[in-house]
């Protein structure tokens, strides 16, 4: 089943439809949006000079910069009395990124999730799980207010307390699970742990999962634990842009399909931003056609991918983007949650007793990423006081938890212990690729 027509339009169609809407975006924003006004007058365009979608190129770039510098409101789009929701998420610094929704804007994401639902199986017949963590992370009222409106039943179960998600997953007989896929593979382990086989006791039959990516080892394990016979699929999205609704697989697996009638990709290249020719590895840039609240132009998402072209088996018309292979910059996703290194300096630097040498170790132990920090401290002598250490290392963790929203292993090391480095410091390992 395909959800709507626009994923279905010939290219003639998609353009001119993504043409007169991208002028629309281009108008508001230059009325509305002062700080992007400012970017296009330095870059001498106007919204007259956008004619065709060859002139996307000219416009200047979006970065989650320009949102931290106007946090939190000062780059949206729409007065602040039209604005009905907001979602955040994590900026580079303490600060987060705010996005605003219009009440439009809750229908076109609801629609647009839907989409993407419908894609990777759902039906209206299903009993839906959601395993993100409802509050501000975009991902669970993305996906349940998409699935409502499939006319699923959903129960908001949030993440975390693994053994009553089993429960629930057994006594609700849900079918269809939305979480990140590493906490759906260690959801599968903990309930063979119980004595429960998932692929045999439970129900579940399809698995929408995104907000980091799958691998397909990782899809083949999915397979192997949760039944050969679950759909498993993921979809792409980012906060800034609108949460997930942006892609997803469909069945066949060849891609995740753009919503290309609400955003315009691009691939640049991270180093000069130039555009890429079609079927070109790169930095995936968005362009936001169909909000009021925070139409970005040209964002930045930082994430590497290819775009496909080629029609899919499925039906749909829709441009493709592969898996993500990796970032142009240092964020991690841990446990779908984003991280930048420069987060857990800043904590680490305000504690006093340690010094400015650390080590970031992310792992991935029973499917679940795991973060560990190794800290130096300035003063070997504390390492004999096992009262003050603890309590040291309890201090930073909850620091820690505080400005990341999730909790990380803290442990103190000698002073002079950890690797130095001659040219830029390495320390983050990433012991998951
Ligand atoms: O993760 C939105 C989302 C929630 C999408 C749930 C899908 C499902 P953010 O928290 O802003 O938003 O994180 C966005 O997560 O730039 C990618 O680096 C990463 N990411 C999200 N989905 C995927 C995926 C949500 N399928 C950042 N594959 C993005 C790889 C993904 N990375």
């Amino acid at each position: 089943m395909i959800w709507s027509k626009n994923e279905t339009l010939t290219r003639g169609e998609m353009e001119s439809l993504q043409l007169e809407r991208l002028k629309e975006t281009v108008n508001r924003m230059y009325e509305k949006n002062e700080p992007y006004r400012k970017k296009m007058s330095e870059a001498g365009i106007r919204p007259e000079d956008i004619r065709s979608l060859e002139d996307l190129k000219r416009l200047p770039f979006t970065t989650k910069d320009d949102l931290r510098d106007n946090y939190p409101y000062g780059y949206f789009s729409t007065p602040k009395n039209e604005i009905v929701r907001i979602h955040a998420s994590s900026g580079t610094t303490g600060k987060p990124t705010v996005v605003g929704y219009t009440r439009k804007d809750l229908e076109t994401w609801t629609e647009l999730v839907t989409r993407i639902a419908v894609m990777g199986g759902a039906t209206k017949d299903d009993i839906a799980q959601i395993c993100f963590g409802y509050g501000m992370f975009t991902g669970a009222l993305g996906l349940h207010y998409g699935l409502e409106n499939l006319g699923a039943i959903v129960a908001p179960a949030s993440s975390g307390n693994t053994e009553k998600q089993i429960m629930y997953l057994k006594d609700f007989e849900s079918t269809l699970l939305v979480a990140t896929p590493s906490y759906a593979l260690h959801i599968a382990e903990v309930a063979r742990a119980m004595g429960i086989d998932p692929a045999k006791d439970l129900k579940v039959k399809t698995g929408l999962f995104g907000g980091e990516g799958i691998t397909e080892s990782m899809r083949e394990e999915m397979y192997r634990l949760w039944g050969r016979d679950m759909k498993v699929t993921q979809n792409y999205g980012m906060s800034e842009l609108m949460g997930p609704g942006i892609s997803g697989e469909c069945l066949e697996l060849q891609g995740m399909h753009i919503n290309e009638d609400n955003f315009i990709p691009e691939i640049i290249n991270p180093e000069t931003g130039e555009v890429l020719p079609a079927g070109e590895e790169g930095e995936l840039v968005i362009s936001c056609i169909n909000k009021e609240g925070l139409p970005l132009i040209r964002y930045r998402t930082k994430d590497i991918t290819r775009l496909v072209n080629e029609p899919c088996k499925c039906g749909r018309t829709t441009v493709r983007m592969e898996s993500i292979k990796g970032r142009s910059d240092d964020m991690l996703v841990i446990r779908g949650v984003n991280v930048f290194p420069s987060q857990i300096e800043e904590v680490l630097l305000k504690v006093s007793g340690i010094g400015p040498h650390y080590e970031i170790i992310v792992d991935r132990v029973n499917h679940l990423d795991n973060i560990e920090i190794k800290v130096e401290l300035c003063d070997d002598n504390k390492l004999d006081l096992y009262s003050q250490l603890t309590a040291l290392e309890e201090e930073i963790k909850h620091k820690l938890r505080v400005v990341l929203g999730l909790s990380a292993n803290v442990k103190l090391v000698a002073p002079h212990s950890l690797r130095r480095f001659e040219g830029k410091a390495k320390r983050v390992v990433d012991l998951r690729k």
